[in-house]
């Protein structure tokens, strides 16, 4: 089999990262493209940094186990299988799956840090970096959190602010100069999608 060609994405919280892969992947086979995340490599709640008020920080690049993630992506890389623990934020009621990472022609990495940790941007052979203004990944951060991770508003606005805001400008934007392309998405990024689509095809065949 071909190296496999290492797609990493990033872009601050609620960007649309997840929902921009989504879209993408759908139109590929299982086989042809493996996700791997960099949710699954959050450390454990007891490891994670606490702030001046006392509260978890999940928004600080010690946060993830990048060494664990980049040797990951280093074995999908070499061909070799992975298995790792799903990581379920806020919801202590959900168990785990186990996920299966299988190598595949394309390999996308995705997450706030990916550009930032020199050992995992080494790895890819593409940087996207998803760009949205401040005010819509506000609003999206609210809705989702709400929905799919279960914080009330009073706690994400104060992470928002206090941890997410604050690592976006120190750790996740000035990063934007390094990337191969800029995905504008404040309203949708139908045809950004399309162009990145049809590249990453012609990786697979
Ligand atoms: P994306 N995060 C949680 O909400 N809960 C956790 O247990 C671990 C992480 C958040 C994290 C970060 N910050 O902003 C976001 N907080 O997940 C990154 N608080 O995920 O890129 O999909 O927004
Ligand atoms: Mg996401």
């Amino acid at each position: 089999m071909k190296k496999p060609f290492i797609v990493g994405i990033t872009g601050g919280s609620a960007s649309g990262k997840t929902l921009f892969l989504e879209r993408l992947l759908s139109t590929f086979d299982a086989g042809e493209v493996c996700l791997i995340s960099q949710d699954n490599y959050y450390k454990p709640r007891e490891l994670q940094p606490i702030d001046s008020h006392g509260v978890h920080n999940f928004d600080r690049p010690e946060s993830i186990d990048f060494e664990e993630y980049a040797a990951d992506i280093r074995k999908i890389q070499a061909g070799e299988t992975v298995h790792r623990e799903e990581y379920t934020f806020n919801n202590s009621a959900k168990t785990p799956k186990m996920l299966t990472f299988n190598s595949a022609p394309v390999v996308v990495v995705e997450g706030i840090f990916v550009l930032y940790y020199p050992e995992l941007a080494s790895l890819l052979d593409l940087k996207v970096f998803i760009d949205a203004k401040d005010h819509i990944k506000l609003k999206r951060r609210i809705i989702r959190d709400k929905v799919e991770r279960g914080y009330d508003l009073d706690d994400v606005l104060y992470r928002y602010e206090q941890h997410v805001m604050p690592t976006y400008e120190k750790y996740i934007k000035p990063f934007m100069n390094d990337a191969d392309l800029i995905v504008p998405n404040n309203h949708n990024f139908d045809k950004a999608l399309d162009v990145i689509r049809a590249y990453l095809r012609a990786r697979t065949g």
